[in-house]
Parts: structure tokens; C-alpha cells; sequence
């Protein structure tokens, strides 16, 4: 399965992605796709709606004390529900779909989800840290919530000026 990653401003970024039913082979090989994307990138997590997947899921791979990413680590998650929140941390996020540009991003320190795995099972995850991060963060793509929606007026005024003209750079770089 080819797969590409949209990038921000794509309107497709901004739709609330669908409860997935079928745990059946498409979703199989659309988690399988995935994963060598997000790797090869250097990402540590990928909602399926980045991929032009409409649907709710998610992988994710914190990088071990290392700077690893051993297969064994990576989480699919399907269907998620934050079910316990709490605390306040700030970090600063970068996003595969909105390329060059980080900024720090206030979330909660921990938080419990509910959600499925590839087969459907039922599961529970308790995080804190960058995975509780990076789950939030996901799970905000599949709402159709970019990190970059909750800058200050200010701030975003200044990154889409700043990401139009990065835009014009890669662009230019691709056709000289
Ligand atoms: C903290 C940090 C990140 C998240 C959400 C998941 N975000 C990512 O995985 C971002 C990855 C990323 C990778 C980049 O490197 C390449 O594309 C090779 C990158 O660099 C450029 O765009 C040039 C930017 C972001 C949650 C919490
Ligand atoms: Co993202």
C-alpha cells in the first residue's frame, strides 16, 4: 500500500475521522503501511487521517533511553477514548503534517484511555510523559485538531507567514 503524508494546509487534515468497524485485513495492511512511514520520518506517532485515512486510528513509537524504535514498542491504537485526565505539562510538539515548525504546547500530564487493538480487542493504557503527549496529540488529529490551532492569535498569525514562505522554499528546491 502506497501511502503519502498530507501536509498542512490540506483541507483533508481538518475531518473528524470515523469509528473504525471492520477489523478486518484492509485495516491490517493500512497499520502495516503505516509504520515504515512514521519510522523513516523520524516520527513517533502517525494518525491514520495524515495518510488520507479517514478513520480512527493511531500508531505510535516513543523512543527508548537509546533513541530506538524497536518494532516491539510500537502501539496501534484503534477507536480511543481518554477516560481519566490530569495534571499540566508542556512540551514542545512538531508534527509530520506540518513539517519545520515546533512550538510548545500546553496538554495534560496523564491521562487513561480506552481503546481497541487490530483484532478489536478491548484495552486500557495509563500514560504519562511524552507518550501521554504524543497520545493527546494523536488523538486530536482524529478530531481534525492540528497542534498548531492552539497558539495565540499572535503566534499563529506568525507561523503561517513563516510556513507560506517555507512552503515556497520546498517547492522551489523540488522543481530546480
Ligand atoms: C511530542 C512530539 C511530537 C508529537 C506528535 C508526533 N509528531 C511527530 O512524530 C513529528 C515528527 C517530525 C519529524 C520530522 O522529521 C522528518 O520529517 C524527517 C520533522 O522534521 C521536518 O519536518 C523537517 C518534523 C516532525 C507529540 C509530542
Ligand atoms: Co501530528
Amino acid at each position: 500500500m502506497q501511502l503519502q503524508i498530507v501536509e498542512y494546509p490540506d483541507k483533508r487534515l481538518r475531518q473528524k475521522s470515523k469509528e473504525v468497524k471492520e477489523f478486518d485485513e484492509n485495516l491490517h495492511k493500512l497499520l502495516d503501511a503505516m509504520n515504515p512511514i512514521m519510522i523513516n520520518t523520524n516520527g513517533i506517532g502517525l494518525a491514520a487521517i495524515q495518510v488520507a485515512h479517514p478513520i480512527r486510528a493511531l500508531i505510535l513509537n516513543i523512543p527508548d533511553e537509546d533513541g530506538e524504535q524497536p518494532p516491539e514498542n510500537l502501539l496501534e491504537i484503534i477507536n480511543p477514548v481518554i477516560i481519566e485526565a490530569e495534571g499540566e505539562t508542556v512540551y514542545q510538539e512538531g508534527c509530520l503534517s506540518v513539517p519545520q515548525f515546533y512550538e510548545d504546547i500546553k496538554r495534560h500530564e496523564k491521562v487513561k484511555i480506552n481503546y481497541q487493538d487490530r483484532d478489536g480487542n478491548t484495552k486500557s493504557l495509563e500514560a504519562d510523559g511524552l507518550l501521554a503527549i504524543a497520545i493527546q496529540h494523536e488523538m486530536d488529529h482524529l478530531e481534525g485538531i492540528l497542534f498548531i490551532d492552539k497558539l495565540s492569535y499572535a503566534r499563529r498569525k506568525k507561523f503561517e507567514k513563516e510556513y507560506k514562505k517555507l512552503q515556497k522554499e520546498r517547492k522551489a528546491k523540488k522543481s530546480s
